[in-house]
């Protein structure tokens, strides 16, 4: 097992690479991913294993007994993935399938992709390049097969108008991902692209659970470049015209008039139209407005595939597939409320990357998706940054062990690589497939637990704060018992503005959204506002490394000042964390000074943190109007390696 301080690092690493580049590719899932499985549900074992265990959930409990279903495991499966998006002959294909198989996997996932099969004239399909390699895997071979039904388009499609696209705030068209960078999204706000590939979908299970239902796995939608049945993160989508009237539509439908969204948003706007669409990162009311927006949109999606799939045949296992469901790009990826989204799904895949918190991965879906799914993991090709053979199989165990009935590997040609790496999956295979499986955790103990929330998730705009929590009762790769409560989806937003954040409130102006970026200087007590850097995108304090960046702060031989006015008189509760990103950094110190006066115990004022710790404070402060509260960090001994990951939550208490 890892060490908890490299853990840490590597998540706020991440976190920070996030943050510093809010708007580029996902740092921990560059690559394509997708599906994987399917299973039958001949062996349910860990349900019999858990009913015995019941009683002790019963004792400690002195309300309403907490009985929790043990996760469908069913038979498990370790697939190949293979790609089409570019032609390879028969020959080719039978060569990967043969030598999949003969390193022991037990099923392939093969790769339709929309674009090619209906390319040239709507209504036209041509699957003649996919028949054989799926008889190929059923008939010749005997292994199961699983159907990753890929529906982007392309920038120079003949079939779906490029005006039925996503397109990111800047009205850049969503386009890009692996092989010719042509690779498009549909606006799922357009009807008629929606109608194309729903109807595509169902041609597609329609002729391949004709002809091998029982062997077929699963089908696994998925929308974006990489692969994934969510909003592309490698940017912010989706901003076309089509989207745009449409949230206007869902604003009217829940407000009627625009008072009363003004009253909300603390704005005063005079029509709908003129409402300026915010980030996919904001946390106010207007963003969890967009994320609600932007999370229907996508069930409707996914849902109009579900329906359409099991309408065929209903036995059919429908699969989605996510990049993550709590990682910061999860805002853009509109993953966060992935219960709901998987409302329909029999299956459900996220991609980890090597780096990934495994296990608090694995316990945060279990938490998430109801038990009768079957969850499953993707291990993503070999040059992923910080990949090596042993992060790949603890990947791999852990997903077996945690409850995952399928496996994937993603992105692997049968080279040097596979080779390098073949041992992994023969171990893997040895280990889950052989006479002594290994025991599965439990996954309905109801102790150790703790429990999310959405809303206050897309606050932090990360969750690293939980990550830490979660490691912390999880000693020995425990279970965590992770209650993930749904406040965002369908909540009802009726009152103003009554929290203020930081990263999503972060502005390149002082004093808008009252927050204030200042260098702190603490013998003389002087604050002293920064001066904003555009090339570099972050505020430049009065010495040369003292800076603050969106979510992020580094102290130099003048401290780093988060400054928040307090815009009314109350009781404020007031949520800092911080962590280092660096493990080389010998520490920092950091405050809380209300007016200059420090809140904290601590050689005046000051605590010391060092790599590896997160500070995730929760203060209670009273405040007059005008009050100042200041987040402040000192170098400690040098500047080194300070950069620091900082989120801020205020809330006004009624
Ligand atoms: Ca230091």
């Amino acid at each position: 097992m890892k060490p908890y301080h490299v853990r840490m690092i590597c998540v706020f690493l991440c976190m920070l690479m996030l943050c510093m580049a809010a708007c580029q590719a996902d740092p921990v899932q560059p690559q394509e991913e997708q599906s994987t499985q399917a299973a039958t549900t001949e062996e349910l074992t860990s349900a019999e294993q858990t009913t015995e265990e019941l009683t002790s959930a019963e004792q400690t409990t002195e309300e309403e007994p907490v009985v929790k279903e043990p996760r469908n495991v069913g038979q498990r499966y370790f697939i190949y993935r293979i790609w089409n998006f570019t032609p390879m002959t028969q020959a080719q294909f039978e060569a990967i399938v043969d030598a999949a198989a003969q390193t022991g996997f037990n099923a392939i996932k093969v790769h339709i992709p929309w674009s090619r099969v209906e390319a040239k004239t709507a209504g036209e399909y041509d699957f003649s390049a996919f028949d054989p390699m799926i008889e190929y895997v059923v008939k010749t071979k005997g292994l199961k097969v699983a159907i990753s039904i890929d529906l982007t388009r392309r920038a120079d499609d003949k079939v779906i108008g490029l005006d039925q696209m996503m397109y990111d705030p800047n009205g850049n068209l969503c386009k890009g991902g692996s092989i010719d960078g042509m690779r498009t999204m549909i606006s799922f706000c357009s009807e008629s692209a929606v109608n194309a590939a729903v109807a595509f979908y169902s041609a597609a299970v329609e002729r391949y659970e004709a002809k091998y239902a029982s062997d077929v796995l699963f089908y696994l939608p998925a929308f974006s470049q990489y692969a994934e049945s969510e909003y592309w993160c490698a940017g912010e989508y989706d901003y076309s015209d089509l989207a745009r009237a449409r949230f206007y539509d869902f604003l009217i439908d829940k407000y009627k008039d625009i008072n009363a969204l003004n009253a909300v948003l603390g704005t005063d706007y005079t029509a709908f139209g003129q409402i300026e669409l915010p980030s996919t990162t904001a946390s106010d009311n207007l963003g969890q407005l967009w994320y609600q927006f932007r999370h229907q949109k996508l069930k409707q999606m996914i849902d109009a595939l579900a329906v359409a799939q099991k309408q065929i045949n209903p036995e059919s296992k429908y699969a989605l597939q996510f990049g993550a469901i709590h990682d910061a790009a999860s805002l853009s990826r509109g993953t966060l409320a992935a219960a709901d989204l998987a409302e329909l799904a029999d299956v459900v895949w996220i991609d980890d990357g090597p780096n990934t918190e495994h296990e608090f991965s694995l316990d945060y879906s279990n938490g998430t998706f109801a038990p009768h799914i079957m969850l499953a993991q993707e291990i993503d090709g070999p040059r992923q940054t910080g990949a090596t053979p042993e992060k790949y199989l603890d990947q791999g165990m852990d997903a077996y062990t945690r409850g995952c009935t399928y496996l994937s590997i993603a992105n692997w040609s049968i080279d040097q690589d596979y080779r390098n790496y073949e041992w992994v999956w023969k171990q893997l295979i040895d280990t889950w497939f052989g006479d002594h499986v290994p025991e599965v955790i439990d996954t309905t103990r109801t102790e150790p637990a703790m429990e999310i929330s959405l809303t206050d998730l897309l606050r932090k705009g990360n969750p690293g704060a939980f990550i830490t929590s979660y490691y912390a009762l999880a000693k020995d790769g425990e279970f965590v018992n992770i209650t993930v409560k749904d406040d965002l989806s369908d909540k009802v937003i009726d009152q103003p503005n009554s929290f203020y954040a930081f990263p999503s409130g972060f502005s390149t102006e002082q004093g808008k959204g009252n927050w204030y970026y200042m260098s702190y200087h603490q013998k003389r007590g002087q604050f002293t506002e920064m001066t904003w850097d555009a090339q570099n995108a972050r505020w430049q304090g009065k010495a040369a490394f003292t800076l603050i960046a969106k979510g992020s702060m580094h102290p130099d031989s003048y401290d780093a000042a988060l400054v928040f006015e307090a815009p009314m008189d109350g009781v404020m509760q007031y949520k800092p964390t911080l962590s280092i990103v660096s493990d080389q950094s010998d520490g920092i110190m950091y405050a809380v000074l209300k007016n200059g006066e420090p809140l904290l115990d601590g050689k005046d004022g000051y605590v010391l943190l060092l790599p590896g710790e997160v500070y995730d404070g929760v203060l209670e402060i009273e405040v007059k109007k005008g009050d100042c509260i200041a987040l402040v960090i000192n170098m400690h001994k040098n500047n080194a390696f300070d950069s620091t990951s900082a989120s801020v939550i205020i809330e006004y208490y009624e």
